[in-house]
């Protein structure tokens, strides 16, 4: 199976919940007040946030009345434009550097260890010599476990003493890439310390030292977010971009969200293109984002089914 057939398996599972209502709600009836108050409901069961949902429904409501819509099967393919419009084109990812140093954040358990491990397979497949740093330090288990990841893909992995300052961890990834001539190196950081207060101040950090390492460095600096967190995430997503300069979002966990909408809100609250889907535990379980895929796999229309 295409990893696209199980990414749209993955969505067609998120679509039974509040996107899978939404298009049973837009149907052949009539619109009235009440589809508005329910697809506004639905929009924000589906996570997309209060306010992406009111400005999708003034847009579909100005729609309405410029259009002179009776149907209610009519906003189908209005809203889709509209959710498609508020999704970001990801980038062409640029690795023109030589070593290209991507350091890799977020909150304990998104799923950023995973999410290297699936990169490296990634990238390691279209041929760029791979090299990982294990800079979160704070836990054995955390070293331990991308260690793994880099012995099955075969992967160089540099890490510290326990403990050891992550600064200087990340320092002697990005140096040992620039000695192997590695193509691509990523660091996997702490996303919790033992005193939560210093973890911005401790990426700060990581981030000036990396620089150190190799002027320009990092090239990029991509946060995960786990998807089955909704909104609360947001929170903290903006204290990373605050703190480290965060250019990309990688979405995981979108196989087990039932919602999915988190990819709107993301977008509004932050201005971050989504770049990659994770869709499972596996290192093939990922998938540059398309917003146009994404849109049509949590919005099935019924007729085309
Ligand atoms: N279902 C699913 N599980 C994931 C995905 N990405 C990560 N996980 C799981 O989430 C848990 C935490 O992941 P990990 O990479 O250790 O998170 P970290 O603490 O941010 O490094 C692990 O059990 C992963 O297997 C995903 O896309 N889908
Ligand atoms: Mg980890």
């Amino acid at each position: 199976m295409s990893i696209f057939s199980r990414w749209q398996e993955g969505l067609s599972r998120t679509s039974k919940a509040a996107f899978g209502q939404i298009a049973s709600l837009l149907g052949t009836s009539e619109i009235t007040d009440e589809t508005w108050d329910d697809l506004e409901t639905l929009l924000i069961q589906a996570d997309l946030g209060i306010e992406s949902a009111s400005s999708i429904l003034d847009e579909l409501k100005r729609c309405t009345r410029a259009e002179g819509w009776i149907r209610s099967e009519a906003l189908f393919s209005a809203l889709k434009a509209e959710l498609r419009a508020r999704l970001i084109r990801p980038p062409t990812l640029d690795f023109s550097h030589k070593p290209t140093v991507i350091l890799v954040v977020g909150v304990n358990g998104s799923g950023k260890t995973t999410t290297i491990a699936k990169l490296s397979a990634r990238f390691a497949g279209e041929g760029k010599k791979i090299l990982l740093g294990a800079a979160d330090t704070f836990r054995a288990a955390a070293v331990d476990q991308l260690q793994v990841w880099g012995d099955r893909l075969n992967v160089e992995v540099v890490a510290g003493a326990p403990e050891s300052d992550p600064g200087a961890v990340a320092f002697n990834a990005v140096q040992a890439a620039v000695a192997r001539n590695a193509d691509v190196v990523m660091v996997d950081t702490a996303g919790r310390l033992h005193t939560r207060f210093n973890l911005m101040e401790e990426l700060k950090k990581v981030y000036r030292v990396v620089g150190k390492a190799l002027t320009g460095a990092p090239h990029h600096v991509w946060l995960v977010l786990d998807a089955t967190t909704g909104q609360n995430a947001l929170q903290q997503a903006r204290s990373f971009k605050e703190a480290v300069n965060v250019d990309g979002v990688i979405l995981t966990k979108l196989d087990s969200s039932a919602r999915g909408g988190m990819a709107f809100a993301i977008q509004r609250e932050l201005g971050l293109p989504i770049l990659f889907a994770g869709l499972g535990e596996k290192p093939q379980d990922l998938t540059p984002f398309d917003p146009d895929a994404f849109v049509d796999g949590i919005l099935i229309d019924r007729k085309e089914t």
